[in-house]
Formats: structure tokens, sequence, C-alpha cells
């Protein structure tokens, strides 16, 4: 009778000891934070370039402006740029650093012999896409557009912002 109440005992004990253990679990493990979007923007572009703004070759060409809104500098080289969401890895921005709150300028004149900020495409006036894309393939800023004005640009204001508009062009400095 002593040793049945003992082994009686024991199960109990074991099985408050499994409840208090299982309570202790937390249900499951913890999650990472959702990765935060990299401010780095298409902020820009012109898809109708008469008389805005000439190449190093004296080329009105079509251009893209990018925009660092971090408050740290951003290696472009990990970055591609596409009028195509199919072919996200259409073109390499080089290795190059964009300084936090500034521009640069790619332009897309589908000739990459005439320096390293050409992309191997041009701008459709009629419409098209644009992207920015991770080397692993995540999407860090793209848009869709309409047809375009010549020698107007359409970029976001202010500078990174979601608001988009027909503006007068500045290439390389703060949208107004
Ligand atoms: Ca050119
Ligand atoms: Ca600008």
């Amino acid at each position: 009778m002593k040793s049945k109440n003992l082994s009686l005992f024991l199960t109990l004990l074991i099985i408050s000891l499994m409840i208090i253990s299982s309570c202790d679990k937390p249900t499951e493990p913890p999650k990472d934070n959702p990765p935060q979007k990299l401010k780095l923007f298409i902020n820009e572009f012109m898809a109708s370039n008469k008389t805005t703004i000439a190449d190093e070759k004296g080329q009105y060409d079509d251009w893209v402006e990018l925009y660092n809104g971090e408050d740290t500098t951003i290696n472009l080289g990990y970055f591609y740029l596409t009028d195509d969401f199919t072919k996200k890895f259409k073109w390499k921005i080089p290795d190059s650093s964009l300084q936090p709150k500034r521009w640069i300028l790619i332009w897309c004149d589908n000739d990459t012999l005439q320096g390293t900020m050409h992309a191997n495409f041009k701008l459709s006036a009629a419409g098209e896409q644009l992207g920015i894309f991770s080397r692993d393939g995540k999407v860090i800023d793209s848009l869709k557009y309409g047809p375009q004005k010549t020698d107007t640009s359409y970029g976001r204001f202010p500078d990174g912002a979601d608001f988009w508009k027909f503006m007068n062009p500045t290439p390389n400095s703060s949208n107004k």
C-alpha cells in the first residue's frame, strides 16, 4: 500500500512537472521583425529629353535619377535597374557610393560604352515600367508609368515621397 501511494505520488509529480514545463515553453519561436525597406528610390526620370540635359557625349538621352533617403551611404553595386520586371537583373548598377539624401543620374541610352552610368535600355515615352532590384531578387522600388511629355520629368515630390507628379526637371538635385 505504501509503495502504491508512492508510485501514485511520483506519477502525479511527473504529470505536474510536464504541465509546468509545457506552460513555460513559448508557444512558437520568436519571429524576426520584417526587414525595413531600404530607402533607395527611383526619384525622377525623363523618357523624352530634347533640350533638358545632355550626357558626356552631348546627347539628350533618357535618364533616371535615384535618391538615397537613408541616413547612411548606399553601395549601388548591390542593385540592378530594369525596365522589364520579368528581367530583374537587366542592368547591374556599377559599384559606387550614394551619399545620404543625395541623387545620382543614370543615362538610359542603351549605350553602355559611353560610361559607367549608362544603362542597356532606353525609356519608352509611351509608358512602361521601372524597377530597382537587389541581387537576391527583392524589389527595392518600382513603378509603372503612363505617357510622358517631352522635357518634362516625372518624379516623387518631395524626394522619396509616395506622391508622383510631372515637374520641371531637377536632374541631380531636389525635386520641385
Ligand atoms: Ca548617350
Ligand atoms: Ca531631382
